[in-house]
């Protein structure tokens, strides 16, 4: 709600737009990078919709100066990007390639030039392919190498970016990547799946106490995950079981460590028939478990969930892709719907901003004290250049206008969110999903790399200017 005469958003709440390396970039085999898991991934036939790659992507590797001129024109005050480890560290291993590094210095130095504050990620998803080929994320020595490479480049650009994040999302790294396999490096072994869900949890310890070491004292450390709203279907037993399940799965199995130093009970049992966990060593706990400067949340979409009984088939509409292979070890008898009524996103995701308050009104419970950050929220739109050569996108304006609506709520209710970043700055490499979905507030034309702002860009751009949401029509 509105409070009359007031702005919805405080002076210091700030606004940003985000994107990730591989999604972006391009520019694959330059400055001595060499291959990732998604180069590896998307160039194996049959993994992303249509034979798409991030080789060139938007090309922003060449464009960063005038994406950068496109974030002042909207106002952006914040910008939330990663850095491609196969960029900076090509091995995984080893001294760090300085092409690699001087790229993210020259784009951070043209953020300040135009007070753009940088926020930088870690890891969004591109491990370097020779760290896969060791076993990726399953195996514990990539947590030990994730902080050796965060360890590079904080010490090389430590004295200019102040906010720091270890990974995005790491249950799409751990489950999409290991169990569906609808993500690099494309396996479908559950139980691999939990290893690499735990070694991302010790990584992201391992990379604070990097950070830590590297840092300058005013450096601010956090984390983005992107938890799950499940909503049981019915009230029944099995349907609130089913809940309960989701809730450990995607969102205990890293809220616990990262923000409690222990892995919830339920989520042990739940997943007794598949693995005993004995790769927790002594201590993992402890170092997963470090003190954060912020929480970053990733929201889009609740899920709708309930328990199937006997051989019934499980219907999937998870919104994490198609694949005969479940991301969610010990939830075989999940099934995921899509409830009516409310409008469905070009993604298949269900619009209904009522689950970022929930979400953000939970995460406030969970971790009192510390700040939360919307780092993504946005939606893939159906959208077209018109004959006008603009882009009205009133479907994510809408989008935007409610989630926003519902993060002033959650604050006016005492959750202590202090910025939002929208996805994506620009229409980009969407994943196993290529080209097809649109997220961008700026359109882009994937021949020419024309850029062209939408028209919620402009919608985005004059909430910056008033921090009142504009009307949505
Ligand atoms: O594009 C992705 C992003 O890389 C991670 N979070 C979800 C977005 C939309 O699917």
């Amino acid at each position: 709600m509105t409070v009359q005469g007031q702005p919805d958003f405080p002076a210091e709440f700030l606004f940003g737009s985000a994107t990730s390396a591989y999604q972006i970039e391009g520019g694959v085999r330059e400055g001595g990078r060499t291959p990732s898991i998604w180069d590896t991934f998307a160039h194996t036939p049959g993994k992303v919709l249509a034979g798409d790659t991030g080789d060139v992507a938007v090309d922003h590797y060449h464009r960063w100066r005038e994406d950068i001129d496109l974030m002042s024109d909207l106002g952006l005050q914040v910008y939330r990007f990663s850095v491609s480890w196969s960029r900076v560290q090509p091995t995984g291993r080893g001294p760090a390639v300085q092409q690699g590094l001087d790229f993210y210095r020259s784009l951070v130095d043209g953020l300040l030039e135009k007070n753009i504050t940088p926020w930088l990620t870690l890891y969004h998803w591109d491990l370097p392919q020779e760290l896969e080929d060791a076993g990726g994320w399953p195996e514990r020595a990539t947590a030990e190498r994730f902080a050796e490479y965060a360890t590079l480049v904080a010490d090389a650009l430590g004295d200019r970016v102040v906010h720091w994040t270890t990974l995005n999302e790491p249950w799409c790294s751990a489950f999409l990547g290991y169990a569906s396999g609808v993500h690099a490096p494309g396996r479908t072994d559950q139980a691999a799946s939990l290893r690499a869900a735990h070694h991302l949890n010790l990584g992201h310890g391992l990379g604070v106490q990097a950070l830590r070491a590297a840092l300058p004292a005013r450096a601010k450390v956090g984390v983005s995950l992107n938890p799950a709203v499940p909503r049981a279907k019915t009230d029944s037993p099995g349907d609130v079981d089913a809940e309960r399940r989701i809730m450990a799965l995607a969102n205990g199995v890293f809220e616990g460590p990262m923000l409690h130093g222990a892995y919830p009970a339920d989520l042990i049992s739940d997943t007794a028939s598949i693995t005993d966990w004995s790769f927790v060593q002594d201590g993992d706990l402890a170092t997963a478990h470090q003190p954060l400067d912020a929480l970053g949340v990733n929201y889009y979409s609740p899920l709708l969930v309930s328990t199937v009984e006997g051989t019934d088939e499980v219907e999937r509409r998870d919104g994490h892709g198609a694949s005969e292979h479940s991301p969610w070890p010990g939830a075989d008898k999940v099934a995921f719907h899509r409830p009516t009524g409310v409008p469905i996103t070009e993604m298949g995701w269900p619009v209904d901003p009522t689950g970022m308050e929930e979400l953000l009104l939970r995460l406030t419970r969970e971790a009192p004290g510390l700040p939360l950050y919307i780092t993504e929220n946005g939606m893939a739109a159906e959208d077209k250049v018109g004959l006008d050569g603009t882009v009205n996108d009133t479907d994510r304006i809408a989008y935007l206008h409610g989630h926003l609506g519902a993060v002033r709520d959650a604050m006016a209710q005492g959750a202590d969110v202090r910025g939002y970043f929208l996805w994506s700055l620009l229409d980009n490499f969407e994943w196993a999903y290529g080209y097809s979905k649109r997220f961008g507030t700026v359109y882009v034309d994937f021949d020419s790399q024309e850029r062209t702002p939408k028209a919620s860009a402009r919608w985005y751009a004059d909430l910056i200017r008033s921090r009142t949401l504009p009307p949505a029509e």
